[in-house]
């Protein structure tokens, strides 16, 4: 490619892109790094000014910072089992709002099926909700009006390709300004198992507060910001409980549950529980209040796309009393109800004020582009694995 038409390093566009866009969309959109294409420049954080001109087009919809996917013929979102060509992701998705993600495809579908109760979302008669995501067997989607309900698994790998393909989903379908929130477990430091975490920023196992990734051969880090007026908003509206506390606090995002976390009970242990307290109390004077395994990607990736996010756990326990889980199921089960119901509230209280409650159903049918592809695609997420 010849010098000046290079990709920008930061923002992921370049000056051949923005006389596309200048053809395309007759306004130009500068890319706000543009004096920063040289190889020989520094890598910088982009403002948030800069990364909203990046991720947006002038009506608020999504724009990716990737300027491959709109060269292709059609973008299969692989592990969603959904299509540019093969589904109409503007039909199905374009009035999408919030994306709520969490780990189990049972906790999602749960979720789904309260928030409808919570937004009086009605189905038409004889109908019930549908995996969107079926025929991935990977991730499971639930849609209920303005807000999608999505499984995202285990661990950063799984949170990170998924996020991939629901960014892109909502650039494909052309959502306006959406928001995202993980709704989780984790375990708490110096916090009673129940406690709900909403977090205020995602840390690494070295505390660092940034994802690091590989990228040919190269470690790549981006930074891992929430939102905090989303954070402040959701603090806000935490009901007053004798029951729990809801707190704010720094969340560590660990690549294990195990030895990555500290614990004494895994198939390994090649420290003693005096160094793993020290550990624990170490994190907790540097504002640690919980740990879990998603929100590093989670944040990292929303703001690198420039989608306001929040993260909002709760603690299975205390992890300066102890390792093991031991609360009982259906004591499990009222807590990790906690998060789902202080996001909904949120939701709520957002859609009442834009008048926007109460939303008739879809049809429940899927709007299909081109029936082949849309058969390949399915057969293509198809996995047996
Ligand atoms: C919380 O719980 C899971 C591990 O049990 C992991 O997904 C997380 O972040
Ligand atoms: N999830 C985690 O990642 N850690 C815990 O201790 C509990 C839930």
């Amino acid at each position: 490619m010849a010098e000046g038409l290079k990709k920008c390093d930061l923002c992921g566009l370049g000056a051949h892109d923005h006389n596309r866009d200048k053809i395309l969309h007759e306004q130009p959109i500068l890319c706000p790094c543009e004096r920063k294409t040289s190889d020989k420049t520094e890598r910088r954080e982009l403002t948030d000014a800069e990364i909203h001109l990046a991720t947006r087009y002038p009506d608020g919809s999504v724009r990716l910072r990737n300027p491959n996917i709109e060269l292709m013929d059609q973008d299969i979102l692989y592990h969603l089992a959904l299509g540019s060509g093969s589904h109409d992701l503007v039909e199905m998705f374009g009035d999408v709002k919030f994306v709520c993600m969490g780990g189990t495809p049972k906790r999602m579908e749960q979720f789904a099926y309260y928030i409808m109760e919570q937004i009086g979302h009605k189905l038409p008669a004889g109908t019930t909700l549908q995996d969107i995501s079926k025929y991935s067997y990977r991730y499971s989607m639930y849609k209920v009006g303005p807000v999608l309900s999505i499984s995202h698994g285990m661990g950063i790998p799984s949170v990170g390709i998924l996020l991939h393909e629901v960014i892109k989903l909502m650039y494909h379908a052309k959502v306006k300004d959406p928001i995202f929130f993980r709704i989780g477990t984790c375990g708490g430091i110096g916090l009673e198992g129940g406690t709900v975490v909403i977090s205020e920023e995602a840390v690494d196992g070295l505390l660092r507060p940034y994802l690091e990734l590989p990228v040919l051969g190269k470690l790549v880090q981006r930074t891992a910001k929430l939102d905090k007026r989303l954070a402040r908003d959701l603090k806000s509206m935490a009901e007053p409980s004798q029951l729990f506390e809801t707190v704010t606090g720094k969340t560590m995002c660990t690549y294990d549950f195990y030895e990555g976390q500290g614990r004494l009970d895994g198939a390994f242990c090649e420290f003693t529980e005096q160094e793993k307290l020290e550990y624990m109390e170490q994190v907790h004077k540097a504002g640690v209040a919980n740990i879990e395994m998603e929100s590093l990607s989670f944040a990292a990736l929303t703001h690198h796309a420039g989608i306001k996010s929040a993260v909002v756990c709760v603690a299975l326990l205390d992890r300066l009393k102890g390792d093991q889980v031991l609360a009982p199921h259906e004591v499990l089960e009222e807590w990790q109800e906690r998060p789902q119901k202080l996001v909904a509230r949120y939701i709520k209280n957002y859609l009442a004020m834009k008048g926007r409650l109460s939303l008739d159903g879809h049809s429940g049918s899927v709007p299909v582009l081109s029936p082949r592809r849309y058969k390949l695609v399915q057969q293509e997420s198809e996995t047996y694995d």
